[in-house]
């Protein structure tokens, strides 16, 4: 380790409507590299400041640049905020933007006047080599990944591969107001961890694939369980929601972070996503071992219930796997938590009713099961992202543009209105009422009139599902109307 010879300013826009705020893993990553260099790091997380500008501009005062981590959607709309500010208060401090959303669109997200360096992909070493060069004086030129400006012309950086991350120094959660980001989760105090990035599938409508290009790199198990130890004994963590994209693609790393956390002891629950095929194909003993470490739940893209959709998309299951592994989950005693998506381009507005027939089936299995249901938004990045884009989706022409852009919207010309109307009704309105998990069944379980009306709205919908009769919806009309959108269904 050297002197500090510099200060690096990070920081996290706000996200929209965010209950739980969870640690800021992405500037984490960066912030571990570069404190074991001699830099100085101040992580400033506008969600959990108000008023959030002071303190970054104050933060900003001393630094080589300010890095913002910014993903496609709201979180645009504070990350121009704050760049704008910090533009204006000191012209000279480079504002650098790195995230998904950047990484996808370099040239537009750089020929924007409050944005001067782009880094695309993996940040941990572009972020290190750019405060070296800016401590230096020197130019930027050539560090992988790295897009910047020469002379006002934008100069774009090839995508850069994925590099191991094995030999990273720890992720200072100390850095952190860590009981900030305690969440009540899968456990009273449960902490957001990241042991690898990347997936080496490639669904069409993921930005996976383009931002990692399939490749996934993690750290040894031994590292893992020492995090995790150290995140039980020092911050009182019970519980760990892991970050990874897919925890699970190496099964001997799995199996070593499984016997690691039993062997030492640590009395730690978790969740994390895996591939339904994946989960399959390990090994019964495994899959125990995985429930003994702790694992208590488990994020899986089911996408649809019909089997000509999951074809079209490509995504090599079918819905007997998800029976299948909804089976395995219930016999483990691991909840399974299932998305489904609609609205693919090209796909035929296919009947809910598959979908529908699916859900019953996996809360035949367990109750408790959780299935959510999505509409494909054309993400940059995302392999779909063109044939979108040939099909009629009209990409925002700048940065702020996007920041209207998430999961909740239709963003996509080829979908009718009122078809994305009924799935959100049927599947993620009357479908969890008329089966409701273990959150929903204790709201009902109360004795006032908050209770009884959660009683009859359950009563309600599961007599609606069970007659699929959908007509004259007016408790969904209600709720719409409650959110502030109004609208029919
Ligand atoms: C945790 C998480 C969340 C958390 C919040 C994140 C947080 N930490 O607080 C929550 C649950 C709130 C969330 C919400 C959403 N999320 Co999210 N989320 C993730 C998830 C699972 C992990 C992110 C993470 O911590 N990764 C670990 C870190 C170490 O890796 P990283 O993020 O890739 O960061 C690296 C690089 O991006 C880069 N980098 C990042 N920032 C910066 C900044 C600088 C300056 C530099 C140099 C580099 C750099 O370097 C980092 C280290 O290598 C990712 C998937 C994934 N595994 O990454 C999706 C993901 C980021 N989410 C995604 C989406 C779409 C959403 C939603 C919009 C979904 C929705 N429902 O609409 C919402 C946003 C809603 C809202 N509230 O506004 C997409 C983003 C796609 C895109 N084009 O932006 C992802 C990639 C999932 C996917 N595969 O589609 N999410
Ligand atoms: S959807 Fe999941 S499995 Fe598919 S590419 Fe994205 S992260 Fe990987």
């Amino acid at each position: 380790m050297t002197d500090s010879t510099g200060k690096v300013t990070l920081v996290f826009p706000r996200l929209r409507r965010e209950s739980n705020v969870w640690a800021p893993l992405p500037l984490m990553a960066l912030a571990a590299p570069l404190m074991e260099d001699g830099f100085e790091v101040s992580l400033v997380d506008a969600r959990i400041i108000h008023p959030h500008l002071p303190e970054i501009l104050a933060a900003a005062a001393d630094a080589l640049y300010v890095g913002l981590s910014v993903m496609t959607g709201y979180q645009i709309r504070d990350a121009v905020l704050i760049s704008r500010s910090l533009k204006e208060t000191y012209p000279e401090l480079p504002v650098v933007w790195g995230g998904y959303h950047a990484s996808m669109l370099p040239e537009q997200t750089l020929a924007e006047d409050y944005v001067d360096i782009v880094v695309r992909g993996q940040g941990q070493q572009a972020a290190l080599e750019l405060a070296r060069r800016l401590r230096d004086g020197e130019s930027p030129e050539g560090i992988a990944g790295v897009c910047y400006k020469r002379d006002g012309e934008a100069v774009i950086a090839e995508h850069p591969p994925l590099v191991d991350i094995a030999d990273m120094p720890p992720t200072p959660y100390d850095i952190l107001d860590i009981e900030k980001y305690m969440v009540p989760d899968v456990g009273a105090r449960t902490m957001k961890y990241f042991s690898s990035q990347g997936c080496p599938f490639g669904c069409g409508f993921c930005a996976e694939t383009s931002m990692y290009g399939r490749g996934w790199v993690g750290f040894p198990a031994e590292r893992v369980v020492d995090d995790l130890e150290l995140l039980v004994k020092r911050y009182s963590v019970d519980a760990v929601d892991f970050a990874d994209t897919n925890f699970f693609v190496s099964k001997k790393r799995v199996r070593a972070i499984c016997e690691g956390i039993i062997e030492r002891g640590l009395d730690i629950k978790w969740a994390a996503d895996v591939r339904t095929r994946q989960f399959i194909d390990f090994p019964p003993e495994l899959r125990q071992l995985v429930y003994d470490a702790g694992c208590r739940r488990l994020l899986l893209g089911a996408e649809s219930g019909s089997q000509a959709a999951l074809e079209h998309i490509g995504k090599k299951t079918t819905v007997e796997d998800t029976l299948r592994v909804s089976r395995i989950c219930n016999d483990l005693g691991i909840i399974a938590r299932f998305t489904t998506m609609f609205g693919f381009p090209g796909e035929p507005e296919r009947d809910i009713e598959d979908t529908l027939r699916m859900i019953e089936s996996i809360k035949a299995i367990n109750e408790d099961f959780e299935v959510h249901g999505f509409f494909f938004a054309p993400y940059p990045g995302a392999p779909l992202y063109q044939e979108s884009i040939r099909l009629g989706f009209e990409p925002p022409a700048r940065t702020e543009d996007w920041a209207d852009f998430d999961l909740t919207e239709l963003h996509t010309p080829w979908v009718d209105p009122r078809y994305k109307e009924k799935v959100d009704m049927v599947i993620d309105f009357y479908m969890p009422f008329a089966s409701p998990g273990r959150e929903l069944r204790r709201k009902m379980e109360g004795s006032g009139p908050r209770a009884a009306a959660y009683r009859a709205m359950h009563r309600l919908a599961a007599w609606r599902v069970a007659h699929r009769n959908f007509d004259h919806p007016w408790e969904w009309k209600l709720k719409r109307l409650r959110a502030g959108r109004g609208g029919a269904a």
